[in-house]
């Protein structure tokens, strides 16, 4: 039987894509999507701690679906929690473990190596809850972690995480806010109607295909069906949105107002400017990572009257580690609805070159005649080289 650390090994050569990332020597590997909110957290508490650690970036889309590859499907089982429901007919439009069961094929995954470079095993863990708190755990020396001997903060942060984990981010990206929808077009065209889900289907039924020549094994075979299930519950529900059934929709604004009021409320009741007094916590960074997520796909008008809840957008934006692994990210989805954020934080071009990358993609995913797509090409490769340059 292999070792977990070939296992970690097999994942890294099967992904590729390595980079190092944060300062000091490697402690953690992380497999994560830029564009991914799950990965996001992670990277910005990392940020936060200022570790040093590997990123692999995980190709989500087809035809690569590397989450889907089986070294990759075998090193999140490993983690697994004893006795944990697989994913399976249920699609929430949230993320959340709690409601849809344990997800073998999504980002991120992280691997500790152990502060001890003797370590003999590295460790997997999986769901971006549970892996947060984990590093806070593991970094009591870090002025971020204060919270660890503060049972009360941890409390508030417990709530916020849940709060954060129960948003339905996937629902809002890929079936929209029925009650407008501001996604950028680039987007509704890439993964609207649908599209999103076939194509996953498809990666999946293709993975299931491969059963015997690439890999073996009911555990695996498990995983696959169980994802499989869970896409075609999602695929379900879109179908229903599109015939002009918006229940599901409907009811996902709902949660999400729900959510943002219990924030606006507790926002209120605080001390200081954050939600545990004074002192920044790992809610606040979950909550400008949801925020930030809200405000890329059009919906931060959701805030519009909530005062507390605006003001924190506007203070918590501004902490390094969010810009770093968030809003400014490499490879993050570009959004009219960022780009003043671009402005604000790198200059008047800087915004101007994002709201240029966003029309050329629109272009690229919506015209058909090809000189027009080369010349959107050509600007957004040149805008995506000055925000590279400005990084
Ligand atoms: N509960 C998990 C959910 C992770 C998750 O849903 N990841 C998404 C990106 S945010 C993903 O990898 N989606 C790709 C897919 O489902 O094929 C966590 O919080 O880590």
């Amino acid at each position: 039987m292999a070792s977990t650390k070939q296992i970690v090994e097999k994942a890294q050569d099967a992904i590729g894509n390595g980079h190092k990332m944060g300062q000091g020597p490697v402690r953690y590997i992380l497999f994560h999507s830029p564009v991914s909110v799950c990965s996001e957290k992670v990277r910005a508490v990392l940020g936060e701690v200022g570790v040093g650690y590997i990123a692999h970036d995980v190709v989500l889309k087809n035809p690569f679906a590397q989450n889907y590859h089986p070294d990759y499907v075998a090193l999140r089982l490993l983690a697994r929690p004893e006795g944990a429901k697989l994913v399976g007919g249920t699609w929430t439009g949230s993320s959340s473990t709690a409601e849809t069961g344990y997800d073998p094929c999504v980002v991120p995954t992280l691997v500790d190596l152990g502060a001890d470079p003797k370590c003999v095993e590295p460790k997997v863990i999986v769901d971006s809850k549970v892996i947060c708190e984990y590093i806070v755990a593991q970094h009591h020396d870090s002025a971020f972690c204060w919270t660890a001997s503060c049972p009360a903060a941890q409390r508030v942060i417990s709530k916020h995480l849940d709060f954060v984990d129960q948003t339905p981010h996937v629902a809002q990206l890929y079936d929209g806010n029925p009650e407008k929808d501001q996604r950028p077009l680039f987007l509704r065209n890439a993964i609207g109607g649908g599209s999103l889900h076939l194509t996953q289907i498809e990666a999946l039924e293709a993975r299931l295909g491969q059963k015997g020549k690439e890999w073996s094994g009911s555990e695996l075979e498990e995983a696959y069906k169980g994802k499989l299930a869970k896409t075609r519950a999602g695929q379900a529900k879109t179908a229903e949105t599109i015939r002009g059934d918006l229940t599901y929709l409907n009811d996902m604004m709902v949660v999400t107002r729900r959510l943002l009021a219990a924030l606006e409320e507790d926002l209120t009741q605080s001390t200081g400017e954050w939600l545990c007094g004074e002192q920044f916590s790992m809610a606040d960074l979950m909550w400008g990572v949801s925020l930030f997520r809200m405000q890329l796909i059009g919906n931060s008008y959701l805030w519009d009257n909530l005062p507390k809840t605006k003001a924190f957008a506007e203070r918590v934006y501004s902490r390094q580690s969010l810009q770093d692994a968030v809003i400014f990210y490499p490879g993050m989805l570009p959004s009219h609805h960022a780009a003043e954020l671009h402005t604000k934080y790198r200059g008047a071009f800087a915004g101007f070159a994002h709201h240029r990358l966003v029309n050329a993609l629109d272009v690229t995913t919506t015209c058909s005649q090809h000189k027009m797509k080369f010349m959107a090409a050509v600007v957004a490769a040149a805008a995506v080289a000055y925000m590279a340059f400005k990084q």
